[in-house]
């Protein structure tokens, strides 16, 4: 394997220019932390801009710049002014920012800042290739980037390349007003896995495509005719110790060694008996709903009066994207709302708001974070928010509230947060007074759980994730060696059909001969397709067996009428046409502890899912988690599970709302050789969607003709596009 190469708009460091020298400082953000297992020496490089125009590094400083990060594995990439009023501040925060956020109003469709874009762009590209080997694995970030993927893709067709979204993917209807929006999806689908905060938004980014490009997806697979881009969420974690220590550390600290900051946060707690202090804290960005934050804050003090001289509101708001218009106007309200409050309700011993308009050294961070009894974070959008679970993580007590805006990604992990919908303002008000008086039981009952998740699913953890499904993706797409069935080659196996003496279809029944319908008791046969198979048993000497995951009592009742073979569960059970069923195999039980894990980071990462256990089986339950989150994460399970079990022997049971590993021995390949061995067949035909059907497809004698239906990893020797597909080609042998 080759190297890594990460690429963000912002390299992850610090460049200090003094009157001749020039210092570089590593960062230490979120994604630097999650990515710094990557980011080793020698094992990747990290391409981005430094965050200095070109035009205020020295000339004779250039080459020292680019040295100086070369220490740090990173590589400049240096952008002019005008390329960072155009790239950064114009297409990337003036036209996608604002509308990926839902604020429409504020997107402006300039053609000069997006031909600006295209330009640093492919600037970025170039960079990249110029140190791109084949085997290396390119990592993009952000929307800055939209356009890399592909980009890079043109000139480096074999590569495997990641993309992850940090900011939320809108719905496809705000996304389709962008005038250059083909360009965009198109961009982004050079990746092999394009990956978001939530499900939300890799929902919204697959409709766009669909309705957009035109392109399907098969739950969340993106099938290019040539290539596959898979399409995943990724809740983006924290350095979680990190937090965890650093409040540690200062609470055990002497009083006299307690920062300025944190000395003032006291006197207020002392000042009076239950003094409280909210925290609030966020780059200054129209998204993170500060003003309407003050607001609800003012309307609390004059709501319930008893609060005022007790609460106070410490905000921090960090400058952001000055040079943007509505930055500017925002800062404008936001001075004057804090003003305005202050004035109504400060007394000569306490003041409602302490606002800071910079950024804070890191441990002043975990002083706010430790000391305050509530944190108010209340974006109307916000792609994930770290501070929310930055907040969490401090609470070494774990006492607390977090009081979180359900439009923030972190909301769908943190649901034992009091949630809130940023637009209600008489319920963020009662919310404060619900938190402020929540027992301290209640509390911590609540930060239990959340610390728990925290802990577990952490930026180095997100950033593994990813890298491992992203090599996934790229394997599958390389073991795709099935041919597609063309016109020709079935002429020519309906001829071997026709010439055969003694013919067998095994055929499997959902995502073959029907279409996956939102629940699986709607998937019943129509009557075209019992008509179909009754004709496909009347041919002679041909037997048909419908070979399904389904169980026996449902297939027994759909195919009463239709003398077919049955075989149920994956071949639990059997029943020849028009006889009686019977169990194939029996059990053995010590495979649990291995799989128990995989279907607990399963669990970790669908919230609303759950593991039972049975005597003979484990059971992953996701009828209450999101239905289409849930289905696509089955998706996914089942192909873990294959590659885990299939040494073992066992079966996995698709079920409703719920995927069963059983203890069997037993699989749709085996149940079809029982078969086979009874009678000698010179022409025979396997077809199916899923892994399950692989068994089948690798079981079955070398002359049998396999086909898959979609374009997925597989051993069968064709593959056709869909059930249509399917049902066209029946057709045509039912007609011999
Ligand atoms: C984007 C997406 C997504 C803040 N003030 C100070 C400070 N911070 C640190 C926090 C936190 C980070 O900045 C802010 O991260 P957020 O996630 O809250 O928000 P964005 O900057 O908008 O980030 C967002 C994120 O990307 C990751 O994908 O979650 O939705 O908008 O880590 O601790 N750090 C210090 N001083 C400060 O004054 N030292």
């Amino acid at each position: 394997m080759g190297k890594t190469i990460i690429i963000s708009n912002r390299l992850p460091l610090q460049i200090n220019i003094t009157d001749k020298d020039i210092e570089v400082t590593p960062s230490v953000g979120g994604l630097a932390t999650g990515l710094k297992s990557f980011h080793k020496e020698g094992d990747s490089i990290w391409i981005g801009w430094t965050g200095l125009p070109q035009e205020e590094i020295p000339e004779n400083l250039g080459a020292e710049v680019q040295k100086k990060a070369k220490k740090e594995n990173c590589l400049a990439v240096p952008l002019t002014e005008e390329e960072i009023e155009g790239f950064y501040y114009g297409f990337s925060n003036r036209t996608i920012w604002p509308l990926f956020h839902y604020f429409m109003e504020y997107s402006e469709f300039e053609p000069d800042d997006w031909e600006m874009y295209k330009k640093v762009n492919r600037k970025y590209a170039d960079a990249v290739i110029e140190h791109l080997e084949d085997d290396d694995e390119v990592w993009v970030h952000d929307y800055q980037l939209l356009l890399l993927p592909k980009l890079i893709r043109e000139k480096k067709p074999n590569v495997t390349i990641g993309f992850f979204n940090h900011i939320p993917f809108p719905s496809s209807e705000v996304f389709r007003t962008l005038p250059w929006r083909e360009e965009i999806l198109e961009g982004m689908l050079g990746a092999d896995l394009i990956g978001f905060h939530t499900y939300d938004y890799e929902r919204h980014f697959l409709r766009s495509v669909k309705n957009i490009l035109r392109k399907d997806s098969t739950f969340n697979e993106i099938n290019l005719g040539n290539r596959i881009v898979r399409v995943e969420s990724f809740p983006m974690g924290i350095d979680y110790k990190k937090f965890k220590k650093a409040a540690i550390q200062q609470q055990n600290q002497p009083s006299s060694e307690n920062s300025e900051f944190q000395k003032k946060l006291n006197y207020h707690k002392n000042s009076t008996s239950n003094a409280k202090l909210i925290i609030s804290i966020d780059r200054l960005d129209y998204t993170k709903g500060i003003a309407n934050r003050i607001r609800a804050y003012g309307y609390f003090l004059e709501k319930y009066p008893e609060y005022q001289e007790k609460v106070r509101l410490v905000m921090l708001a960090v400058p952001s994207r000055t040079n943007v218009p509505q930055y500017q106007i925002l800062k404008r309200e936001i001075d004057e709302l804090v003003g305005r409050i202050n004035g109504r309700f400060a007394t000569v011993n306490w003041t409602p708001i302490w606002y800071f308009y910079r950024s804070m050294p890191f441990e002043n961070l975990v002083d706010l974070y430790s000391s305050s009894d509530v944190a108010l974070i209340t974006p109307t959008r916000d792609g994930m928010n770290l501070v929310a679970k930055e907040y969490i993580a401090s609470r070494i007590d774990q006492t607390g509230v977090l009081i979180l805006s359900e439009m923030a990604g972190a909301a769908h992990e943190l649901n034992e947060a009091l949630i809130i919908n940023p637009n209600n303002f008489e319920q963020i008000v009662n919310t404060i007074k619900t938190a402020l008086e929540m027992p301290e039981e209640e509390q911590i009952r609540r930060n239990k759980i959340l610390q728990k998740r925290l802990q577990r699913y952490t930026v180095e953890r997100w950033a593994k994730e990813f890298m491992k499904t992203l090599r996934k993706a790229k394997s599958s797409r390389s073991s795709i060696k099935a041919e597609q069935l063309s016109t020709d080659k079935e002429g020519d196996i309906i001829e071997k059909f026709r010439r055969a003496k003694n013919r067998i279809f095994f055929l499997d029944y959902d995502g073959t001969l029907v279409n996956f319908t939102d629940k699986p008791e709607n998937a019943k046969p129509d009557p075209s397709l019992l008509d179909l198979v009754k004709k496909l048993t009347s041919l002679p000497n041909t037997e048909v067996v419908l070979i399904s995951g389904r169980d026996k009592e449902t297939l027994g009742t759909w195919w009463s009428d239709v003398p077919v073979d049955l075989i149920s569960e994956h071949g639990v059970w059997m029943r020849p046409a028009n006889g009686q069923w019977n169990l194939t195999e029996n059990i053995r039980c010590d495979w649990m502890e291995n799989v128990r894990p995989v279907l607990e980071t399963f669990v970790d990462r669908t919230p609303g899912t759950f593991i039972e256990e049975k005597n003979y089986s484990l059971a992953w339950h996701y009828r209450k988690a999101d239905p289409e989150l849930g289905e696509i994460r089955a998706n996914d399970l089942s192909t873990v599970l294959k590659d885990l079990t299939s040494n073992h022997g066992l079966s996995v049971l698709e079920g409703n709302k719920v995927l069963e590993i059983k203890t069997s021995g037993v699989n749709k390949g085996k149940a079809a050789n029982k078969l086979l061995i009874e009678r000698k067949h010179d022409f025979i035909f396997g077809i199916g969607d899923d892994w399950t059907d692989e068994y089948l497809f690798n079981e079955l004698p070398e002359q049998a003709i396999t086909v898959k239906v979609g374009l997925k990893e597989t051993s069968a020797r064709y593959y056709v596009q869909d059930v249509e597909r399917v049902r066209d080609l029946l057709e045509r042998f039912s007609k011999v």
